[in-house]
C-alpha cells in the first residue's frame, strides 16, 4: 500500500471518522474486517443450533414463544452481518462455503452441548452477557456498516441476555432439582463463555493491529475482565456459585481475581475437537444442503423472468 495513503487513512481512524464501503482501505483493514465480521455472522447462525435444541422441549407456551423470537433474532443478526460483509467486495455464498468446509470460524462457545433447560438460561445470561460486553464497544468500530449493525444487535441482545437471567431467576428460586440443574449449568458454561473474548493479549495474533485499526476497541484481557467483574455479583444474587475456588475481590485492582480457562482446550475447540464441532458443522451442510432445490428454483424462476423481458 501507498505509504502516504496508508497515513491519511489512520488520520482519518485517529480523528474518528466512519469508513464507507467505497472509501480507499489498506487491503489488510479489508481482510481482518471479512474475517472478525464474516465469524461474527457464523457465530450467530451457527449459535441457533445449541439453542434450537431446546425449541421443541421448552416448559410452557411462553418459554417456547420467547426463546423462538430470540433464535430468529440470531438468524436477522447473521443476515445482517453477512450484508456488512458483503460490502467489503466477498458474497456471502464464498462466506458460506468457507464456513461449511472449515476455512472460516464461528465463536467456540458453540462447540458445547445444551444439555437440560437451565441450559437455555445459562446460554441467555452467561453467552449473551459476554456478546454484549464485546459488541456495545464495536458499536463505534471504524467500518460504518458493521458499526451500525451493531447498534440494532446490542438492543437485541439486552433483551436475550435479560430473558436468560429470567430463567436462571426462576430455577434457582425453584426446587431443589431445578437449583442443582441452573448450578450445573453454571458449572458447565462458566470457562467455555470466558474463552469467547479469544485468547490472552500475549497470545492475541490480531488484537494490536486490529485496535489501531478500531476495528477492535478494547484487548481481550480487558473485556473478560469487565464480565468477570459484572458477572460475579448477578451469580451471587441467584444463590449460585462460579465455579472457581480462587475467585476473589482484589480492591487494588478494583475488580476480581479469577482463574483463565484452559487455554490448552480452547486452542482443541478452534481445531475442530471440541465436544460438538463435527455435529454443528454437519447441520449447517445438511441445511446447506436440503435447500439447494429452493436456490435453484429461485434461479430458475429468474431465468424464465429475464427470458419474458427480453421477449
Ligand atoms: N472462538 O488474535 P485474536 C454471538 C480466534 S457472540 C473461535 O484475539 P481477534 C451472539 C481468532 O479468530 C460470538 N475463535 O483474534 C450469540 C483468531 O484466529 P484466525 C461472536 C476465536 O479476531 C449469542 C485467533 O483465535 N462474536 O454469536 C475465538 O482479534 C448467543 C487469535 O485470536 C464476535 O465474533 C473464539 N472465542 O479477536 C449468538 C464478535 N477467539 O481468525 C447465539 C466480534 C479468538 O486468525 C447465541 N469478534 N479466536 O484464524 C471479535 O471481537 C474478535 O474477533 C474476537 C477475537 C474478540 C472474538
Amino acid at each position: 500500500d501507498d505509504p502516504e495513503k496508508l497515513a491519511t487513512f489512520q488520520a482519518r481512524i485517529d480523528a474518528g471518522d466512519k469508513i464507507e464501503p467505497k472509501d480507499w482501505m489498506p487491503e489488510g483493514y479489508r481482510k481482518t474486517l471479512i474475517r472478525q465480521i464474516g465469524q461474527h455472522a457464523h457465530s450467530e447462525i451457527v449459535g441457533q443450533l445449541p439453542e434450537g435444541n431446546w425449541i421443541t422441549r421448552a416448559p410452557t407456551l411462553e418459554r417456547k414463544a420467547i426463546l423462538l423470537a430470540k433464535v430468529q433474532d440470531e438468524a436477522g443478526h447473521g443476515l445482517y452481518l453477512y450484508c456488512a460483509a458483503e460490502t467489503l467486495g466477498v458474497t456471502r455464498d464464498e462466506l458460506t462455503e468457507m464456513l461449511l468446509d472449515g476455512r472460516m470460524k464461528y465463536s467456540s462457545i458453540f462447540n458445547y452441548p445444551t444439555l437440560t433447560w437451565a441450559d437455555m438460561g445459562a446460554v441467555g445470561w452467561l453467552v449473551d452477557g459476554a456478546a454484549i460486553m464485546n459488541q456495545v464497544p464495536l458499536q463505534r468500530t471504524s467500518f460504518g456498516p458493521y458499526a451500525r449493525a451493531m447498534v440494532r444487535i446490542c438492543k437485541e441482545e439486552s433483551f436475550h441476555q435479560r430473558q436468560g437471567y429470567d430463567i436462571m431467576m426462576k430455577m434457582a428460586n425453584g426446587t431443589e432439582a431445578q437449583k442443582r440443574m441452573a448450578q450445573d449449568a453454571l458449572n458447565r458454561m462458566w470457562f467455555p463463555s470466558l474463552m469467547m473474548f479469544g485468547p490472552s493479549d500475549a497470545e492475541s495474533v490480531h488484537s494490536e493491529q486490529s485496535m489501531s485499526w478500531k476495528i477492535k476497541m478494547n484487548g481481550n484481557d480487558e473485556l473478560r475482565q469487565k464480565f468477570v467483574d459484572q458477572t460475579v455479583p448477578q451469580a451471587e444474587y441467584l444463590g449460585l456459585t462460579v465455579p472457581d475456588p480462587d475467585l476473589k475481590w482484589n480492591e487494588t485492582k478494583g475488580g476480581y481475581d479469577f482463574t483463565g480457562p484452559d487455554w490448552d482446550e480452547f486452542f482443541e475447540v478452534l481445531k475442530g475437537n471440541g465436544p460438538c464441532n463435527t455435529e454443528r458443522l454437519a447441520a449447517r451442510n445438511k441445511a446447506w444442503d436440503d435447500g439447494a432445490w429452493v436456490r435453484e428454483g429461485l434461479m430458475a424462476h429468474a431465468a424464465k423472468k429475464r427470458s419474458a423481458k427480453m421477449a
